[in-house]
């Protein structure tokens, strides 16, 4: 039996999205947002983007592909979009919330639906929107889960992205900072913990950053905005309450090389890199020497206003949260067969790993690995807030769901948090299981690939009665919750 308890106040949670679970598109004066003109989508049909042109003609692209200058965002009447609907948290909020209490959550991570609070994104407020949130803030503190908010996660208000090309303008900072403030004052006393941007180091397509073209230099001029608007929003924070916790957060995919091939070391530290930039930037406050060294190679040049180098200096964050699904691996010879799809990315496969349905390898040794790499280098709290598997549930004829796999997965990975704190040291200050109830995927748009304790009746095509059932998981991990992890240690 391993003893040596997670900390006494260790926020155990879960974690949601507002675009994949709150639903409610436009309701109470809400606005339409990017992630609401992506259709659904499976495993082998992407989600598509539809968009109509200035002389009205109507079109769609994949994520991966870059929008025509002039679209505008588009909602095609005979497509399926699953964010309108979701999994309806914004018609089930007490309901849920109260079964997360019966879980014994300590904390609850959701992010604040940016076109609910300023339906085009301007300075215009929906009081509306707001009371929704207070509501559920006042319902979270009523059980004493304390909130977590992202505050933006992985769309924007369609209007900014339509008339400012989203992030590549620095009208955006402006408009978002104008969003930050109102919901730190509003919830000044009542939220502590806020993180920036979800997992900035893998904003790229229109959806999440409203641009129109995916050429290196848009990206990483939006992404130079996103970095100075969460620097300026941490330093805003900090003035309405000096004790607001202001995170970041990040993908964080750890990569390891295929062997001791140098070729294959240097690709694997290169990986790293892609996501160690983001870290470096938000926790360090500069641009590390070999991103600037990139941008040279490759042309970009990133256009700075004379204060954002002070702005990225004193907005450095708190801590850092980062979501952990999988590990990757660096092979420079590795052919397209030798590839498996990962979180947002195609990496070559680890034959030492087994794979979730999706292909994402299964690495919990990897989480143990990744909270030490992470706090050897910034020496900051780590707050893993998302982790889980996404699989296939089945309800079986008495009502019951037997998700076993998700169980041992889970297990696996407290054992991992629980030695990266015990056997290195790691300050860890939380864990939030991803879609704690279930939601859209943020990948493939669909229902079937779910992550929740909690099962909702809702289909890939939007049929089904929302109704809530908990899972066998629900109660393992409310067990877990209850021992401070200790059950979860006591598994051999
Ligand atoms: C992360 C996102 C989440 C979530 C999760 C699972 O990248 O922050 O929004 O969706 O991955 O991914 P998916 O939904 O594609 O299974």
């Amino acid at each position: 039996m391993m003893t040596n308890k997670f900390p006494d106040n260790f926020l155990w949670g879960g974690a949601t999205a507002a675009n994949q679970y709150e639903g409610g598109y436009l309701a109470d004066g809400r606005g339409a947002s990017t992630a609401d003109a992506i259709t659904g989508g499976t495993q082998t049909s992407p989600r598509m983007i539809t968009y109509q042109l200035l002389d009205g003609t109507t079109g769609k692209v994949t994520r991966e592909k870059a929008l025509p200058t002039n679209a505008k965002t588009y909602i095609d009447p005979d497509q399926y979009y699953p964010s309108h609907i979701a999994t309806d948290f914004y018609h089930h909020w007490k309901e849920d919330i109260a079964l997360f209490a019966e879980m014994g959550f300590k904390c609850y991570r959701f992010s604040i639906s940016w076109s609910r609070v300023c339906p085009k994104g301007t300075k215009e407020l929906n009081e509306d929107g707001l009371k929704f949130y207070d509501q559920v803030i006042d319902e979270l503190l009523k059980y004493d889960i304390e909130p977590v908010v992202t505050i933006n996660h992985f769309d924007m208000p369609a209007y900014l992205a339509d008339e400012f090309d989203g992030w590549s303008s620095r009208k955006t900072i402006e408009y978002f900072l104008f969003f930050c403030e109102t919901i730190f004052n509003r919830y000044r006393d009542k939220v502590k913990y806020w993180m920036t941007f979800n997992e900035i180091n893998i904003l790229r397509s229109w959806t999440q950053l409203g641009i129109h073209s995916n050429d290196p230099q848009t990206l990483y001029q939006a992404k130079h905005h996103i970095f100075v608007a969460s620097a300026k929003a941490v330093e805003i924070g900090k003035k309405i309450n000096k004790d607001f916790q202001i995170g970041m957060m990040v993908c964080y995919i750890p990569n390891y090389p295929k062997n001791c091939r140098p070729e294959n070391v240097l690709e694997s530290l290169q990986f790293n890199r892609e996501l160690e930039f983001y870290m470096d930037v938000q926790v360090r406050g500069y641009y590390p020497a070999y991103k600037i060294k990139e941008f040279e190679r490759k042309g970009i040049k990133i256009s700075k206003e004379a204060d954002d180098d002070r702005i990225l200096a004193k907005g450095t964050v708190d801590y850092i949260g980062f979501s952990y699904y999988m590990s990757s691996v660096s092979d420079v010879d590795a052919q397209e067969s030798d590839m498996v799809i990962g979180n947002q990315m195609k990496v070559a496969k680890n034959p030492y790993l087994e794979a979730s349905d999706w292909g994402w390898a299964i690495d919990p040794m990897g989480l143990r690995i990744s909270l030490s790499k992470i706090y050897d280098r910034y020496q900051v709290p780590l707050f893993i807030v998302e982790n889980g598997l996404g699989a296939y549930d089945k309800v079986e004829d008495d009502g019951s769901i037997n998700d076993d796999y998700r169980i041992d997965y889970f297990q696996k990975h407290i054992q991992a948090i629980h030695e990266a704190i015990t056997l290195d040291g790691v300050d860890v200050i939380g864990y939030t299981p991803w879609g704690c109830i279930d939601l859209v995927s943020a990948g493939t748009g669909e229902m079937d690939k779910r992550y929740g304790f909690i099962y909702v009746n809702l289909d890939n095509e939007g049929e089904g009665d929302l109704s809530r059932k908990r899972k066998k998981s629900f109660d393992w991990y409310k067990k877990v919750i209850e021992t401070n992890g200790q059950s979860a240690l006591d598994v051999q």
